[in-house]
């Protein structure tokens, strides 16, 4: 907990809790194979260190992050570099699975031609500046699931850190605990 009230107490602490949506609300990671995509989008971002993930949960149409930026990065071009890797690969999966209305959807919402609109244009990213807002932001992340009635206890979901938080073994994605 001493690093992140650490990080926190910093003017330019560079810790933001992000949500990106799917186009339409379409419920892509309802289906594995599509977190996978967005768990192997982050991991190649943490690698790239470009920040330390501090908790997320990646729900049916949405995704919610906390990140502990890096110096020199921006929430911007992190967030829009994410939307723009996995769209790429959502297409390609959506184009191997068949779902021919999906992308037909997508392409509705593109704004250039033979292209997809996998994400909403606009994404969510506001400062965590207090360690009471972030314990809150990570509560409501880790419980995102149950409220929805996909499971009865935060651990249970598969595509959180709750399992992290929870000291489980069988995580789909590393985090930096506080
Ligand atoms: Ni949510």
């Amino acid at each position: 907990m001493t690093k992140y009230t650490h990080w926190l107490n910093q003017p330019d602490s560079n810790v933001y809790f992000v949500t990106t949506t799917t186009t339409e609300f379409t419920p892509l990671f309802a289906d594995e194979r599509y977190v996978r995509i967005v768990t192997s989008a982050i991991e190649v971002q943490i690698r790239a260190g470009r920040y330390s993930l501090v908790a997320y949960s990646v729900m049916p149409e949405h995704v919610h992050l906390i990140v502990k930026l890096h110096e020199g990065q921006e929430i911007s071009s992190v967030v829009g570099a994410l939307k723009s890797w996995t769209s790429h690969r959502i297409t390609e999966a959506l184009r191997e699975d068949g779902y021919q209305d999906v992308l037909t959807a997508f392409a509705r919402h593109a704004r250039s031609a033979a292209s997809y609109a996998v994400w909403q244009q606009s994404f969510r990213a506001f400062p965590v500046t207090t360690e009471s807002v972030l314990w809150e932001k990570i509560r409501y992340i880790h419980n995102n699931a149950v409220h929805r009635g996909l499971v009865d206890g935060p651990e249970q979901y598969a595509f959180s850190s709750a399992r992290n938080y929870a000291g489980m073994d069988d995580c789909i994605l590393e985090v930096s605990l506080i």
